[in-house]
């Protein structure tokens, strides 16, 4: 995105931020594997919102200083020969710029210039507990400057969570980020009909995971936003398996909770479909159980709603679904009350979506469920678990779990599915199925 989109994104927060405030933020630390061997690097997504700089070993500094804004970015200097080895750097002259900083420093600096940037600013915003390590700088900058006290200067009071502005501003998503946010969701939903086109029992889950993360890369999306799950038969069960090692057989229904990172924005998808391209009887009855639950709550977003009329309509009709199917006895409200569906469906109706998979947002403000709005981006996955050890349901829905997932964008209208590239009715799965070679 161009220099201006995060100008403008910086001037929002310093809208909220009060005179002689000042607000840090350190770029993400690489992290290792094993050994000496880095993780790709990942920017940390609110600094990445706020400027758009992708390079470890950086700083940015939002300062309010007698009504006037600065975006000050420490960064890496230019240097020929650690280049040679890992890649050229933006640089300072370039942070002025490429990235609209008003003043750029190496990063090397910052210790030295901190204190003076600090000095008269009443309150300092920064994620705390973020990073240990960038908690123990901040305190030890003030620290310096507290000892220049006696020469008039004043030092910041108040430490505050920059959280509370900024996890705001990122819950709205803006067009530009939309427009990300749809070609992670297509190129994701993509991948999802491949694996199922190409899923063949006898395969193993990783073959499948090979198959999505193929179509990620071949897309431009270069990491996945979470680890893959590829779980067929009882695995399902466990909702963060990632194993993905299991020989996929002929009765079995795979799960498969996947999405890529595209642009630092993220796609979360979960389909379930049988292996061999046909559901069972039983199958067929949770699958479509799991499917009506979730295509209600969708139905019913739109501004205002509160964040968890979703949850409401899933635990009703999963309930009375799993009454009909005799799997539970009672009354809906009685069953309701006494949480009875615990054991097959344990979560909650979705989460947050943006940069981060799960993202940033209160779901409750001032003690009520949040009221939709318009750019909000959440998924919708209900889901039922029926553990192959349950001994208290009868043997045919044994080991059946089932999760759908999509992700929706609030409209001012009510609302757009960004995942409706892959078949979730049982009629489409079959058929797409009966169609691969
Ligand atoms: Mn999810």
């Amino acid at each position: 995105m161009e220099k201006q989109v995060y100008h403008l994104r910086r001037e929002k927060i310093f809208q909220q931020m009060p005179d002689n405030s000042i607000a840090l933020l350190t770029s993400a630390e690489i992290k290792y594997r094993n050994s000496d061997t880095e993780y790709p690097y990942r920017q940390d997504s609110h600094f990445y919102y706020l400027t758009g700089f992708d390079e470890c070993e950086s700083l940015a500094v939002l300062l309010k200083k007698k009504g006037q804004n600065h975006f000050i970015l420490f960064c890496q200097d230019r240097d020929p020969q650690a280049e040679q080895w890992t890649g050229v750097r933006v640089g300072v002259n370039d942070a002025l710029e490429i990235y609209g900083a008003d003043e750029a420093y190496p990063i090397g600096e910052a210790s030295k210039r901190m204190p003076e940037l600090l000095a008269g600013t009443t309150i300092i915003y920064f994620l705390v507990n973020n990073s240990p390590e960038f908690d123990k700088k901040v305190f030890s900058w003030v620290k310096a400057l507290g000892k220049k006290i006696r020469s008039g200067i004043t030092t910041p009071r108040q430490f505050v969570d920059f959280r509370q502005i900024v996890d705001e501003a990122r819950l709205i998503k803006s067009q530009d980020e939309l427009q990300l946010m749809r070609k992670a969701c297509s190129l994701s939903a993509d991948a999802h009909v491949h694996a199922m086109k190409h899923c063949q029992v006898g395969m193993y889950e990783y073959e499948l995971e090979a198959i999505l993360l193929k179509e990620f890369y071949r897309h431009g999306s270069r990491f996945p936003a979470y680890s893959s799950i590829v779980a067929t038969g009882d695995n399902a069960c466990t909702l963060h398996y990632t194993r993905n090692d299991k020989m996929i057989k002929e009765k079995d229904l795979v799960l498969i909770d996947a999405g890529a990172e595209y642009h630092h924005y993220a796609a979360d998808i979960t389909r379930t479909f049988p292996a061999n391209g046909k559901f069972t009887k039983e199958q067929q009855a949770i699958y479509e159980l799991v499917l009506a639950a979730q295509q209600s709550a969708i139905q019913q977003i739109a501004p205002e709603v509160p964040w968890n009329k979703a949850q409401e309509t899933i635990l009703h009709i999963l309930v009375q679904g799993l009454i009909d199917l005799k799997i539970l006895k009672g009354s809906v409200a009685t069953l309701l009350e006494e949480k009875a569906y615990l054991p097959f469906y344990m979560h909650n109706s979705g989460h947050w979506l943006g940069m981060d998979v799960h993202d940033v947002g209160e779901y409750r403000v001032q003690g009520n469920w949040r009221p939709l709005k318009p750019g909000m981006v959440f998924t919708v996955e209900p889901g039922l678990y029926i553990s192959a050890d349950n001994m208290s349901v009868a043997e045919q829905w044994r080991g059946i779990g089932v999760r759908i997932e999509d992700d929706i964008v609030v409209t001012e209208q009510g609302y757009e599915v960004l995942t409706e590239g892959v078949p979730k009715s049982v009629h489409e799965i079959e058929k797409l199925m009966k169609d691969r070679g």
